[in-house]
């Protein structure tokens, strides 16, 4: 009997692994399947002739959308007219006086400081989606005002490279590419996060963990922050206490993690993520229900670049794969948004402080962001609901 049931389960695994469909390809076509309904639902609404309930209503048709596309679809010619605006804006004067914040040497660093003052009021709150679409908008909008770009913010599809982010377009260290992996560190143990009296999560260290030494960003100086480092082989590395606004000029580190990349951000966790019901299931499955091991997509993909500032939530913005990084998670909510926009488009949970600690009032529509000297200028949530109403005007294509 012992033997039968033995036999039948080998035949079984046999013609399962003749025929059956592989889980990542399968995720990716529905992944795709659902962006593309996102994009019909938003070519609907533009030309449907519904007025726009903004204050700031802009005119944004189908013909005026700056689309944003996945890296490795760039052309060479546009990956370099991207890298060298980026570097233009690392080399500008900052806004923010040093009075406030002495450690900003650039309009790149009014990004990162605004980001660093901030993070405990734009993650694990209700402001987290729209706060970040305002930053990465922002964001791109300097580089084309400032800096003479004329593209869109790339993403970065973290479920195409998910077995092996190191040697994706991205992160290949080739002159295309938003720069390599570290220099290789020998004999780093587990990196463990904390996050309050949760269960620390335990990772696996990346295969780099030095200095970033290829690519257009190997001489770049990183200025602001750390601040809280996640603890790699049992002790803080770099990230003392403090603001993270002191001048702390540093190589930037990454610590590239195809482990990482795999357990969190791979393709099923992208299509899981779309079929979530409320914006409050979406979100905290985005950055991770804590205390259950999973970091989601949010944390997935920024400890996939890992180091120093990628591995720190408070100066993530200082590595410049952070924009693609946040690119791809609003695209994640624009297409979650477009496949009920009628349900979804204002739908908003959660209160003003990271996990609500110390407990605050829950944030509204009516609630303003501010990014300080990066610039923008005092936002209500409601204005931040659409990616074609209030200030924008863009969408994203696979
Ligand atoms: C990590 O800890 C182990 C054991 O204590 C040690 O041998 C190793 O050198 C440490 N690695 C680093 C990068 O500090
Ligand atoms: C990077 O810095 C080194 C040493 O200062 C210099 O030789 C090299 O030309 C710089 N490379 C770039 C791309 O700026
Ligand atoms: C893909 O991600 C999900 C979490 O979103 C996880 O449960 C699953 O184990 C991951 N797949 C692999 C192969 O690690
Ligand atoms: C940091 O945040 C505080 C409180 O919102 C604000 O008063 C201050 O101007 C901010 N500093 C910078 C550099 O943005
Ligand atoms: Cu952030």
């Amino acid at each position: 009997m012992r033997l039968t049931v033995l036999s039948s389960v080998v035949l079984i695994g046999a013609a399962f692994a003749q025929s059956a469909p592989d889980p990542t390809a399968d995720a990716l076509a529905q992944f795709q399947d659902l962006t593309a309904e996102a994009q019909a639902a938003q070519d609907d609404l533009l030309s449907s002739t519904a007025t726009t309930s903004s204050k700031r209503a802009n005119t944004c048709t189908k013909d005026k959308l700056l689309v944003r596309k996945p890296w490795g679809s760039l052309s060479n010619l546009e990956r370099k007219a991207y890298t060298d605006a980026v570097l233009c804006f690392q080399k500008l004067p900052a806004k923010t006086p040093t009075g406030l914040v002495p450690g900003v040497r650039s309009r790149y660093d009014d990004f990162l400081a605004t980001h660093i003052n901030q993070t405990l009021n734009i993650h694990y709150t209700g402001t987290f989606l729209a706060w970040h679409r305002w930053f990465t908008w922002t964001y791109e909008q300097a580089l084309r005002n400032e800096c003479g770009y004329t593209g869109a913010q790339p993403y970065w599809n973290w479920a195409l490279y998910a077995k092996d982010p190191a040697s994706s377009p991205i992160f290949d260290g080739s002159d295309y590419s938003m720069s390599g992996n570290g220099e290789y560190i020998a004999g780093k143990g587990p990196i463990t996060l904390l996050l309050g009296d949760y269960a620390p999560v335990v990772l696996p260290p990346g295969t780099g963990g030095g200095c970033v030494t290829t690519g257009p960003f190997k001489n770049y100086t990183i200025n602001l922050g750390p601040v809280s480092m996640p603890l790699n082989n049992g002790s803080v590395i770099g990230g003392g206490p403090g603001t993270g606004l002191a001048y702390n000029p540093r190589c930037m580190k990454r610590d590239i993690s195809a482990a990482i990349n795999t357990a969190f951000a791979n393709a099923t966790s992208v299509v899981k993520l779309l079929t979530r019901n409320t914006i409050a299931d979406f979100q905290l499955v985005m950055q991770g229900v804590p205390g259950s091991g999973n970091i989601g997509v949010h944390g997935g993909g920024h400890y996939t670049i890992g180091g120093d500032p990628a591995g720190d939530v408070f100066s993530s913005p200082g590595d410049p794969a952070f924009y693609l990084h946040h690119g791809m998670i609003d695209l994640t909510w624009w297409v979650w948004q477009m496949l009920d926009f009628t349900h979804r488009r204002n739908q908003i949970s959660g209160t003003q402080t990271f996990l609500n600690q110390p407990p605050s009032p829950d944030v509204t529509l009516d609630d303003t962001i501010d990014l300080s000297y990066a610039g923008g200028g005092p936002i209500t949530m409601r204005e931040l609901m659409s990616v074609n109403d209030g200030p924008f005007c863009y969408t994203y294509s696979l």
